[in-house]
């Protein structure tokens, strides 16, 4: 391995700020310091850049089937395009069929992804199926493989709802040994009621993805997840908040001391639900869930940012094409041309996470450079059991490091990206800021529009304690 010096940089982390050099040696941070003199090690010169620890983007959907659809981004080019994005390690999930083991699960997507990933990773595990045999599991894939969070949903019944009796027994059974369950929050029930009225009524177009999933219904599952995390006295983590009313709920629960956690994603705080008057079919290409909300939203969710009720902001990458199909099959957008709730519910982001939001939320002040660092790196890592291994720099650290150029600017744009999918919901933004290099365990894997990482030398990570983060 060899020996890499970083000159002059503007070293920023959750909370230092200063110019200094770092030297890596057999992936890990050696020695940080001024004028730093290393005569063998490659040299890289980086004044004038920010220097940041590698993003941890702790929601990702890789190569997986979402109901009837699969994402187009496979574990080789999903992380090819995390890592332009400044992001050095995932978290994505493995989804659990029904009926099957825990284990299984895990040591199948281990394989899948394992030969393809060019940047670290991890999983939580999607548990649909929750009985006995499956909880009596759930130990030994904390201590033994390293998988410390555990993401159900209260919404999609039949396909992947599990009730409030399972949600508190797994909570029950994960939380004293280190365990966290993570939850999409949304009362799947009375959705599908509404659903149904909307389809009954002719209602087809994309726009009522929006209009049958409210935001009460958010808050409303969001304040059930903490109470039944409250009863069983274990911290609990809500995914891809949307809706000041489930923010809400989030405050109030950690005004009285409860662990509650919650992560946002850049749709939500860049775009709003103006999306969905899109013509024709475009608006198809906003069909995430939650949906996008109404402009207003924005301002609490920053809020939330600035002042640690919302701990992260990750992405919910989740690619579906618009009209390719990448993977010889018909998995876009276009299966809901007749049915908006058949239209393949997820979006893509995880190659625009740091720059928006450096663009965005530091350049207009809304948060400060340390804030933007943890964030995107430090929370996630200490959040799910990363830390100090990744999320910040200091000696003994991965040396995963993003060289950022804080005065470039950029178009986003389809065209340029490195995800397979065929849009961008950001296209022809211009943004300042431009990750120029990156590094992985001291590894440059881009060097500006250069791709030099290789498939296969991402590192499964085994976790610690999720939720410990207070
Ligand atoms: N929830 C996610 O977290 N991702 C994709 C779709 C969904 O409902
Ligand atoms: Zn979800
Ligand atoms: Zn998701």
């Amino acid at each position: 391995m060899t020996e890499i010096l970083i000159k002059g940089g503007r070293i920023v982390t959750a909370v230092d700020d200063y110019i200094g050099d770092i030297f890596v040696k057999n992936g890990k941070i050696e020695t940080i310091g001024r004028q730093l003199a290393v005569p063998n090690a490659q040299q890289y010169n980086a004044s004038g850049l920010l220097v940041f620890p590698g993003g941890i983007d702790v929601h990702t959907h890789m190569e997986a089937m979402q109901g009837v659809a699969m994402n187009c981004d496979t574990y080789a080019t999903g992380t090819i395009a995390a890592a332009f994005g400044g992001t050095t390690t995932i978290l994505d999930f493995a989804y659990q069929n029904k009926g099957e083991s825990a284990k299984k699960t895990l040591d199948d997507r281990l394989a899948l992804a394992e030969p393809q990933v060019g940047i670290d990773f991890g999983f939580h595990l999607i548990l649909t199926d929750v009985n006995k045999d499956i909880l009596a599991e759930l130990s030994s894939l904390i201590e033994a493989d390293g998988v410390s969070s555990f993401k159900m949903f209260m919404a999609y019944p039949e396909i992947l709802m599990v009730d409030d009796a399972a949600i508190f027994r797994t909570m029950r059974k994960v939380g004293d040994r280190g365990g966290m369950v993570n939850l999409h929050a949304e009362n799947g029930s009375v959705i599908q009621v509404l659903i149904e009225e909307a389809l009954e009524q002719g209602n087809t177009s994309p726009k009522y993805h929006s209009l049958t999933r409210p935001r009460l219904m958010e808050a409303e599952a969001t304040h059930r997840a903490i109470r039944l995390a409250e009863l069983a006295e274990v911290p609990v983590y809500i995914v891809h908040l949307s809706a000041p009313e489930a923010l809400e709920n989030i405050v109030e629960a950690r005004d009285r001391g409860i662990p509650a956690f919650a992560e946002t994603c850049p749709h939500y705080l860049f775009l709003d639900l103006n999306e969905y008057e899109s013509p024709g079919f475009e608006a198809a290409k906003y069909v995430m869930t939650p949906p996008l909300r109404e402009h207003h939203c924005q301002q609490h969710l920053w809020r939330g940012l600035r002042f640690d009720d919302l701990q992260i902001v990750a992405t919910d990458h989740c690619p579906f094409c618009f009209n390719e199909q990448p993977l010889g099959i018909n998995y876009s957008k276009q299966l809901g041309q007749d049915n908006f709730a058949k239209i393949p519910n997820g979006a893509p982001g995880v190659e625009l996470r740091l720059v928006l939001l450096f663009d965005g939320g530091v350049r207009t002040g809304k948060i400060n450079l340390n804030r933007f660092v943890q964030l995107v790196s430090t929370a996630p890592a200490k959040m799910f059991g990363l830390f100090p291994q990744k999320g910040t720099i200091a000696p003994g650290s991965d040396a995963d490091l993003v060289l950022f150029d804080p005065n470039k600017k950029q178009t986003i744009s389809a065209k340029t990206h490195h995800s397979r999918v065929d849009y961008s919901l950001f296209e022809g933004r211009e943004v300042t800021g431009k990750v120029e290099k990156v590094f992985l365990r001291g590894e440059l894997i881009v060097d500006g529009d250069r791709w030099l990482g290789e498939a296969g030398k991402g590192a499964y990570l085994k976790r610690s304690a999720s939720g410990r983060i207070l």
